[in-house]
């Protein structure tokens, strides 16, 4: 990976190192956060709206290219997927990419945490300001993303909707290797069913360059996944195929930023 960061504390490039490289990751609406649910304010933010997400209004044509970019497990996400709503003005936001975080063991991986409990990974999907011309022009202003945030949570059974792509991460192991999914991911078939229930609060990207420019969804409800799916991932390496020496991809969550005085909302805390 060409940037000069990553999740390791003995590498000199982890997270405690990224503010020397990266200004903005020194700035005061970082994220994740630990939510304090007693300090959640109620804000009647009214739900989302989303189109492309289910079986019935999946975009055609769109297509989903899995890559692991040396730092994380992305989806290119290219197709009219987009969300709009939930006090997210009169524009929609358009997904471009999801990723996950993950952990080395069950009690450690989600990046933000609630009352202080991380969950084993977090699912985000990204999306940006269509009043921007792209998802570039997007980042270089403060409404210019909208993430959803999911946590990943184990059960005992694999998550079917999720089969294929957890397949095809075990072919592109090793940075800058991507697949297509021969059929693209519907979302609302591994999405919880209660999309209702989310904090929201002003942040920022959790890897450098870290702009400040992400409104925050942090949804209540996990998506629930086996625990040899959630392997797949841990078996994800940073280093390009054939290196030296492998380093494995885990533990790919930066640990909780001071909240300072910002609010996190809640339509019914
Ligand atoms: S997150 O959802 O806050 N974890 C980006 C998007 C969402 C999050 C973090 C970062 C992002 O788009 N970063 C800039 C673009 N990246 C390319 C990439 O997709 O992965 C460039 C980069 O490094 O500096 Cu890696
Ligand atoms: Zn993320």
């Amino acid at each position: 990976q060409a940037a000069g960061w990553d999740y390791l504390n003995d590498s000199g490039k982890g997270p405690d190192t990224w503010e020397a490289s990266y200004d903005t990751c020194g700035g005061s609406k970082q994220s994740p956060i630990n939510i304090e649910t007693a300090m959640v304010e109620e804000k009647d933010l009214g739900d989302f709206t989303f189109v492309g997400f289910g079986e019935d209004d999946k975009p055609v044509n769109a297509t989903m290219t899995v890559s692991n970019n040396g730092h994380s497990v992305v989806v290119g996400v290219d197709g009219d997927y987009h969300v709009s709503g939930a006090g997210l003005g009169t524009t929609a936001y358009k997904a471009v990419q999801f990723h996950f975080h993950w952990g080395s063991v069950n009690s450690q991986g989600s990046e933000h945490t609630i009352d202080g409990k991380a969950y084993p990974g977090e699912l985000h999907i990204v999306c940006y300001n269509t009043s921007y011309p792209n998802f570039f022009s997007a980042l270089f202003n403060e409404d210019g993303l909208t993430v959803l945030g999911f946590f990943l949570e184990i059960q005992t059974v694999d998550n079917p909707a999720l089969t294929q792509l957890f397949d095809v991460i075990s072919s592109i192991q090793f940075d800058e290797e991507e697949e297509d999914l021969s059929m693209p991911v519907v979302f609302n078939n591994f999405l919880p069913s209660d999309l209702s229930s989310y904090y929201r609060y002003s942040g920022s990207l959790t890897t450098p360059p870290c702009y400040e420019i992400v409104t925050w969804n942090v949804f209540t409800e996990p998506i629930m996944v086996s625990e040899a799916q959630l392997n797949a991932l841990r078996r994800q390496y940073a280093n390009k195929h054939n290196a030296a020496d492998n380093i494995t991809l885990t533990d790919t969550y930066r640990p909780v930023q001071p909240v300072n005085n910002r609010t996190v909302y809640m339509t019914d805390p």
